[in-house]
């Protein structure tokens, strides 16, 4: 890598690169396009990871806890100062491949109703290849639960991660995610991914764990994709039990592999 090409990197990776007008967006893409023309393996770049909680006695927005977020933004924690506890784990490797699972105890004191919890996931594909904006999101073979009564995620959402157009955060505020894409092939932009689970009550003193995984192989989750280098990942996630939310990667795995048995396999590069 030349060092201009890493100064571009640095550049696009920055919050400041999110609220670029067009026109500079366009010419970034056009020198990092430009100074780069030989393949390379696929860097998925965490720009936030957060979860949020909504129920009917929180009586508001959502609450944010903000736990990746590649040092561009500050860590946000709303759900310890409203009762909960929070352990978070996570497994990365060099391709950002891997796993990260929230566990939430509600110390509250309330017994609570109605519980919607959410993933949300602003990434990156190959940002210093060729920018964070040239992406798309596809609702690929997510497969919903209904309800409490599975570990499946009930809602999601594909769409720009609110810098220019997209809404998804004030759907995560509300607790309604709007189970669209706002990035498709057809309009490739920056992407991020939210899913949300239905969870019931969850009374005082109980806990639940919500893990995710970023796979290079179909999961069985939302889709994103890079336009340029054909590189992607799938995301997807389901409600663990506390006591296995810190489990072996291998049983992980496992897991992850009976939803895909139940979806079927696909792999991704596939787009038309
Ligand atoms: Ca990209
Ligand atoms: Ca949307
Ligand atoms: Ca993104």
């Amino acid at each position: 890598m030349t060092g201009n090409l890493f100064s571009v990197r640095e550049f696009c990776l920055s919050k400041l690169s999110k609220l670029c007008p067009s026109s500079l967006r366009l010419l970034v893409a056009f020198v990092v396009l430009t100074a780069v023309n030989s393949a390379n393996a696929i860097v998925i770049d965490i720009f936030e990871f957060s979860s949020y909680i909504n129920a009917d006695e929180l009586h508001g927005d959502s609450l944010l806890d903000r736990q990746l977020n590649n040092g561009a933004l500050s860590a946000a924690n709303e759900f310890e100062g409203a009762g909960f506890g929070v352990i978070f784990d996570s497994i990365f490797d060099a391709n950002g491949f891997g796993t990260a699972t929230w566990t939430i105890s509600n110390n509250s004191g309330m017994d609570l109703n109605n519980v919607q919890y959410f993933g949300f996931l602003d990434a990156e594909i190959d940002s210093y290849l060729n920018t964070y904006f040239n992406e798309y999101g596809d609702v690929g073979d997510l497969v919903l639960g209904a309800g409490s009564e599975d570990v499946l995620a009930d809602s999601w959402e594909i769409d720009e991660p609110g810098f220019v157009f997209g809404d998804i955060f004030d759907n995560l505020s509300v607790g309604g995610l709007d189970n669209s894409n706002g990035v498709s092939v057809d309009a490739p932009d920056d992407v991020s991914l939210a899913l949300g689970f239905d969870l019931g009550s969850l009374l005082d003193g109980e806990s639940f764990g919500v893990s995710f995984e970023i796979s290079e192989i179909n999961n069985g989750g939302l889709g994103h994709f890079d336009m340029d280098s054909a590189d992607g990942f799938y995301f997807n996630g389901f409600v663990v039990e506390p006591a296995i939310s810190v489990m072996e990667p291998g049983s992980l795995a496992l897991l992850f592999m009976g939803i895909v048995g139940i979806c079927g396999s696909r792999r991704f590069g596939n787009r038309s």
